[in-house]
């Protein structure tokens, strides 16, 4: 399983002193809850060049390129894969952006050990993702205050209702992921179904299998602040035009 992997590569990184051999970035934190907050538009827009579910998308894309395209097309914040097996991604990818781009970036990965957390704020990011399906509970709120305590901010990913119980004071940006990871089906649905229930007080997102501008209108209308968007960018040459009819 995905979880399996991470923790071997966690153990190896730890291993190889991964963190100390980091140039640690000490740009100022962007906030993606601020951000998302003023922001009209919302579109976080992802980098990644495979996917579980679509194999390679666009297996040369160029960092160097890419993310800044993206900033300069009026994307509201930046999703780096920096798993390699799946995504195609790395650390490297995630630095790179960072250099180049002068908006909040969420280190896209599976989390699972605070270790994780140090490399992403070394390595530039502003944002982790924490995922309920892969974390119990008191794991989830550990790496939530590691975050928190690093002074980065926190995306915590939801899929169905049983995981509301997930949603606790260091979270700061709740998403909802139309896919389902197992099945790896993606439902706008799951958004709207769910997206009553998340407290006023978190800013919501949907992620995922969006595709078009009208259903980001309908999304926004229903309350959410920011859309997660990745294979309908990085399926097309230029990933950056493909954004723009967004804005
Ligand atoms: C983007 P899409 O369908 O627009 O490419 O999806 C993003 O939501 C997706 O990559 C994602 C993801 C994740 C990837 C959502 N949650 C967790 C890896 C891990």
């Amino acid at each position: 399983t995905i979880i399996a992997r991470k923790k071997i590569e966690v153990a190896e990184q730890k291993n190889a002193g991964l963190l100390s051999a980091i140039q640690q970035q000490t740009h100022p934190l962007y906030s993606l809850k601020d951000a998302l907050r003023s922001s009209s538009t919302g579109i976080i827009a992802e980098f990644k060049r495979k996917s579980p579910s679509k194999g390679w998308i666009f297996p040369d894309a160029d960092v160097s390129t890419i993310p800044a395209g993206y900033a300069s097309e009026g994307a509201t914040g930046l999703s780096i894969l920096t798993d390699e097996y799946f995504f195609g991604g790395s650390l490297n990818d995630l630095q790179q952006a960072r250099a180049l781009v002068k908006l909040p970036v969420l280190r896209k990965d599976f989390i699972i050990d605070p270790y994780q957390i140090q490399i992403a704020k070394a390595a530039g990011a502003d944002v982790v993702l924490l995922i309920a399906a892969a974390l119990s509970i008191s794991e989830c709120k550990m790496l939530a205050s590691e975050a928190h305590a690093l002074g980065l901010e926190v995306l915590l990913e939801i899929h169905e209702k049983s995981e509301f119980d997930y949603i606790h004071s260091n979270v700061d940006i709740v998403g909802v992921n139309n896919r389902n990871l197992k099945t790896f089906v993606t439902d706008v649905e799951t958004s709207f179904r769910l997206g009553a229930a998340i407290p006023e007080e978190y800013i919501k997102i949907s992620e995922s299998g969006i595709s078009d501008p009208h259903t980001v209108k309908e999304l926004r209308q229903a309350g959410f602040r920011g859309f997660l968007m990745g294979e309908t960018f990085m399926k097309e040459v230029n990933p950056d035009l493909a954004l723009a009819r967004f804005i």
